[in-house]
């Protein structure tokens, strides 16, 4: 064991507890050095843990290879266990904590036996700000740690806040054998703890992120009065220097990542406009003495989706991951760097695919499917100050301003491109009846709309109907509460064509959220909410005809008389527990498209 560092007696004492239980053969505490990464990735390369790229090309840069069956986030294998199930709501999977905790113990009974382990102290949030929540990781895995020192702000001096007395999340974790059988993500919200065995993929392992600050703080942020949300933090500047913030909500795997690091195109360019990414995941917001919402990103790094990222969807990203970046499941190319379906460049004519196989294009399984180089849902870890554009407000403490929050799903048909809520608790109907497609890429129906409440589903740590009451409360507590609006950039046409062409073409829509929020510019009012008049977005420089944008924006009140029998059904779940104000929401709704 190395220098313990900590006077904090929970901790030590808590440490002990889990040495005793899970055996490791050594302890190490990670205190953020350099010398200490670079110890840590000599010894991942001698155990196979990473491969390094090469260093001219990549530097600081590594591959991992994650278990065949543990690529993405187990939602059928995450818990919230509180001590009753209705604290949890028909929104989770519940486990009551004596179950939960004697289950676990079981499989973490001796698994870091011939492994060391780590005592990571992170900070979500600058150090040493009062908006700030700490957790420790004890963890088995070298690329747990590794990880965390990016996607955190790790080291003694987080250790030192403890010594000041303050409160730590208890993040426990172990690959233990890797077993999908006897893998488990468990909260314990009124413990302030997590467990998480038998997973090494980065969702269900890297406790900071969506364990500990979407679903144990959305949990403290209800008691606390504050929100913890899956949003991205983005500011804009405008042509005169002043810049507006937004945060936005759409599900995992709709586009975030890219809205939070566009690059403007050129019609706009001149006009001006930069943006300066704050976040691309989540989102801590807060009322502040001013009486507006004020946003940080608890995270000091992206965790992003590879495949489909090119220097023609995010530029910015291309330029963020060619230094310091951990890449999982992607392919190796023979020339020690890396390819994901939809990279740069041309197809490699061979390497080594995520599974480890050698790997030529055309290749195809039993089943005739092709087979990927890179899969679906690999990804890169990497630090945000990479990011050309990452905002200059990173380390502030009171984080940015919030002018608008945009709420968003993948919808084929329904929702138009834009749509602006009536007033907050409007908009708290309009996030909390969100939803999105499944596309063929995932199990279900294709086309089958899945609810996905504040893009929060798989992430609020208790009953969702408390959340909503939450979210209007806040809206309560805040004399200049940002506008909520809700955009679609998935609508298509009748070949299936997506209508609009996204990406860097979205800053035209943010821009006349912006002129709302500011009331440069009229609206027509629908029975859904204010839509903008197709002359008020700026369309120079492309290529999109009026007739096209009038369809984007088209409002069919026919189509909504089916949605509401969806939304009637998911609130009826919450029953009693449902907010009123929302179902009074859902009989305007009704009323305005005349859907008696
Ligand atoms: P998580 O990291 O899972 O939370 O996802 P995310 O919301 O950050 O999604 P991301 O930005 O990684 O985008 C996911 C996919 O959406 C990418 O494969 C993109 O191709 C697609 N996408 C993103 N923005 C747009 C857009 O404006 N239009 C279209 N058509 N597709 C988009
Ligand atoms: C998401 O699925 O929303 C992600 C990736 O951001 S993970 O961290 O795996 O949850
Ligand atoms: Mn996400």
């Amino acid at each position: 064991m190395n220098k313990v560092y900590t006077h904090n007696k929970k901790l030590k004492d808590w440490v002990l507890k889990v040495t005793r239980l899970c055996r490791p053969d050594n302890i190490v505490w990670i205190d953020g050095t350099d010398e200490q990464k670079a110890i840590l990735e000599t010894e991942a390369q001698v155990s196979g843990e990473l491969i390094q790229l090469d260093q001219k090309a990549l530097p600081g840069c590594f591959l991992h290879r994650t278990a065949i069956d543990d690529v993405a986030r187990t939602e059928h294998l995450t818990f919230i266990c509180t001590r009753r199930k209705s604290e949890a709501g028909p929104n989770n999977n519940w486990m009551s904590p004596k179950v939960a905790y004697n289950k676990a113990r079981g499989i973490f009974k001796d698994s870091m036996a011939g492994r060391i382990m780590y005592v990571i102290p992170f900070s979500m949030g600058p150090v040493g700000s009062e908006f700030s929540k700490i957790g420790v990781e004890l963890t088995d895995s070298r690329y747990v740690a590794l990880n965390m020192l990016i996607m955190t702000r790790v080291g003694s001096a987080v250790l030192k806040e403890l010594d000041k007395g303050k409160d730590f999340t208890k993040c426990l974790h172990s690959k233990a054998q890797l077993d999908i059988n006897k893998r488990l993500i468990l909260h314990f919200p009124q413990d302030n703890t997590i467990w998480s065995v038998g997973s090494g993929y980065g969702g269900n392992v890297l406790l900071g992120k969506k364990c500990l600050s979407l679903r144990i703080a959305s949990f403290i942020a209800r008691r606390e009065r504050w929100l913890a949300e899956h949003m991205l933090i983005m500011g804009i500047e405008e042509p005169n220097g002043h810049i507006e913030y937004i945060a936005a909500a759409f599900p995992s795997a709709c586009g975030k990542t890219n809205l939070a690091m566009l690059v403007p195109p050129e019609g706009l360019r001149v006009k001006g406009y930069r943006i300066w990414t704050v976040g691309d995941d989540i989102a801590w917001m807060r009322v502040d003495s001013d009486g507006a919402l004020w946003a940080v990103n608890p995270e000091s790094g992206f965790f992003g989706v590879a495949p489909g990222t090119n220097s023609k969807t995010n530029p910015a990203m291309v330029e963020t991951i060619n230094k310091g970046a951990i890449f999982t499941n992607v392919l190796l190319k023979p020339d020690n760097t890396v390819w994901w379906e939809g990279a740069d460049g041309g197809v490699p004519s061979e390497g080594v695919d995520w599974q480890g196989n050698h790997w030529k294009p055309g290749m195809k399984d039993a089943k005739g499917n092709p087979i990927l180089g890179a899969h679906p849902n690999s990804r890169f870890t990497v630090p945000i100050k990479n990011c050309p554009s990452a905002s200059f407000r990173l380390d502030q403490h009171h984080g940015v301003p919030i002018s608008a929050i945009i709420f968003g799903g993948r919808r084929a048909h329904l929702t138009p491109l834009i749509y602006e809520a009536f007033n907050w608790q409007h908009g708290v109907f309009v996030g909390a009846t969100m939803a999105s497609e499944r596309t063929a890429a995932q199990v279900g129906q294709v086309g089958e709309v899945r609810r996905d409440p504040m893009a929060m589903l798989p992430f609020c740590g208790y009953n969702m109907a408390y959340y909503f009451r939450h979210w209007l409360n806040m809206g309560k507590r805040m004399p200049k509460a940002p506008k909520i609006f809700h955009v679609n950039w998935f609508r298509t046409d009748e070949h299936g064509k997506f209508l609009w062409p996204g990406f860097t073409e979205n800053l035209r829509v943010l821009e006349w959220v912006l002129d709302r929020c500011n009331n440069k510019v009229r609206a027509r009012e629908t029975e859904i909410g204010y839509v903008p008049y197709s002359q008020d977005i700026d369309l120079t420089g492309l290529d999109l005809s009026k007739e096209v944008l009038d369809r984007l924006l088209e409002v069919k009140p026919k189509e909504w008389i089916e949605e509401l029998k969806g939304i009637r059904k998911f609130f009826q779940e919450f029953k009693k527990d449902l907010p009123k104000e929302l179902w009074e929401e859902y009989e305007s709704l009704k009323k305005r498209i005349k859907a008696e």
